[in-house]
């Protein structure tokens, strides 16, 4: 079969399981960027995400994910929300979830979709491929720019012209050589709106990020204390955040997802309404939802937090219980959220009783640190 034909061919399976844009690009991976890579390594931006460090040889060297790979297949989902989620962050009460994190877990659906066109590759083409999703080892960006479907704006995710900052990626690793021409899809020019409105200023400069500022990282996956220099900044943000995102001036061409399970429609929840869970009531809630992943306590520990940001003082009486949690980062977020809400004089009286009952040294410092 001829190239542009089988490229036709692929390019109608792939849109026809949903996806919205695609592109082929060959597995050579620039020296600039194995550098930049490695420089981001060194500086520790990556925090306590150490698995991208142990990544680091197969994203430079995609053979070493599999020895056949000859090409990359990356495909995009539009995941645009119906309105602008800046708005949420004015909802102080409310439990501020990422657009993306609010309805069903994308990797799942673009796992499934891609498990359809792996076996339609196999059957039809009698071509063998391999299928990731995110948390797989390969540079998606850099391919996705590759492949066309945009570049690297400055927040350091792909911007598209069609989708705005608005598409999740997921790769098909295929034996063949099979590329598109490579073709500059746009730039960010001169602006730079995504660094300005930051809240924890975590960009370095165009294209840079310490992760470990991001709010995304800090409340999906970091595991500890919430640093107290950015507790205030992360508002009423509890799993991961959009800020860069939704400020790009390329999203007013995007158009809203027709992926239901992928929709933002659904409405936040009360912080309140989350003070009341467990353990159990967490894990049926988000039983579908990419916000399980982080689990129960750290979620409740982000919603402490964004509780504190509040200015609800309505909420102390649903914190209050969550200050006999066995977990240390739980007491110790309520006691900075409790201080952020309380009167002087309660506050003094939480001191003395914490004074008498608080044994671990680390609850203790937060005591401290809030007085
Ligand atoms: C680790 C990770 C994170 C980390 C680190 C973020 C980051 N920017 O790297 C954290 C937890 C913070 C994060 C947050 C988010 N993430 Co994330 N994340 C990833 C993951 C798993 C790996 C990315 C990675 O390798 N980072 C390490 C750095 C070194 O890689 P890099 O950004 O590509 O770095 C390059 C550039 O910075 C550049 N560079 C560095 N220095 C310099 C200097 C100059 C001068 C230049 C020109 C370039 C340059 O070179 C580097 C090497 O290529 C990818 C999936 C994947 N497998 O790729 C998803 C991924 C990037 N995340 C995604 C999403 C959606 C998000 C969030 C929007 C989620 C949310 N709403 O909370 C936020 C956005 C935050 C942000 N502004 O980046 C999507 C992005 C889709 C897209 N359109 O680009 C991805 C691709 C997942 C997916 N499959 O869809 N994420
Ligand atoms: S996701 Fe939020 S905290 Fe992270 S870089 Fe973007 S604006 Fe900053
Ligand atoms: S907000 Fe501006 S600088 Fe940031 S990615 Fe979009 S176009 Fe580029």
């Amino acid at each position: 079969m001829k190239m542009k034909d089988l490229k036709k061919k692929i390019n109608r399976e792939v849109l026809n399981n949903g996806f919205d844009i695609l592109g082929f690009t060959k597995i050579h991976i620039d020296q600039e960027i194995k550098k930049n890579y490695s420089e981001f390594l060194k500086n520790n931006y990556h925090g306590e995400m150490k698995w991208l460090e142990r990544h680091y040889e197969k994203k430079i060297n995609p053979r070493l994910i599999w020895s056949d790979v000859r090409s990359v297949l990356v495909v995009g989902q539009n995941y645009a929300p119906y309105e602008n989620p800046l708005k949420y962050n004015r909802e102080r009460s409310k439990a501020n979830i990422s657009v993306y994190a609010r309805n069903h877990d994308y990797h799942k659906i673009m796992q499934e979709k891609l498990s359809k066109i792996q076996t339609w590759l196999k059957n039809e083409l009698k071509i063998e491929s391999k299928i990731f999703v995110d948390s797989s080892p390969i540079l998606e960006k850099y391919f996705a720019e590759k492949a066309n479907l945009g570049w690297q704006g400055k927040h350091t995710n792909l911007v598209s012209k069609k989708f705005g900052s608005w598409l999740f990626l997921a790769e098909i690793f295929l034996p063949i050589n099979i590329e598109d021409k490579f073709e500059e899809q746009g730039t960010c020019g001169t602006c730079k709106k995504c660094l300005d409105v930051c809240p924890t200023n975590a960009f370095l400069g165009n294209n840079k990020i310490d992760a470990r500022k991001c709010i995304s990282y800090l409340t999906i996956e970091y595991k500890g204390p919430i640093p107290m220099t950015l507790r205030k900044k992360m508002g009423n943000k509890v799993y991961g955040c959009d800020d860069c995102l939704s400020v790009c001036p390329w999203n007013k061409f995007s158009t809203e997802t027709i992926e239901e399970k992928l929709n933002s429609n659904n409405s936040l929840n009360n912080l309140d309404f989350f003070l009341n869970f467990d353990k159990e009531k967490f894990d049926s809630f988000f039983l579908k939802s990419p916000v399980k992943r982080i689990g129960w306590e750290r979620f409740l520990r982000n919603i402490i937090i964004a509780s504190g940001n509040s200015e609800n003082t309505d909420l102390v009486d649903y914190i209050y219980p969550h200050l006999k949690n066995q977990n240390p980062i739980i007491r110790g977020a309520c006691i900075w959220s409790l201080f952020q809400l309380l009167c002087v004089k309660e506050k003094d009286k939480l001191r003395k009783k914490l004074l008498l009952e608080e044994k671990n040294k680390y609850v203790l410092y937060e005591l401290r640190m809030n007085s």
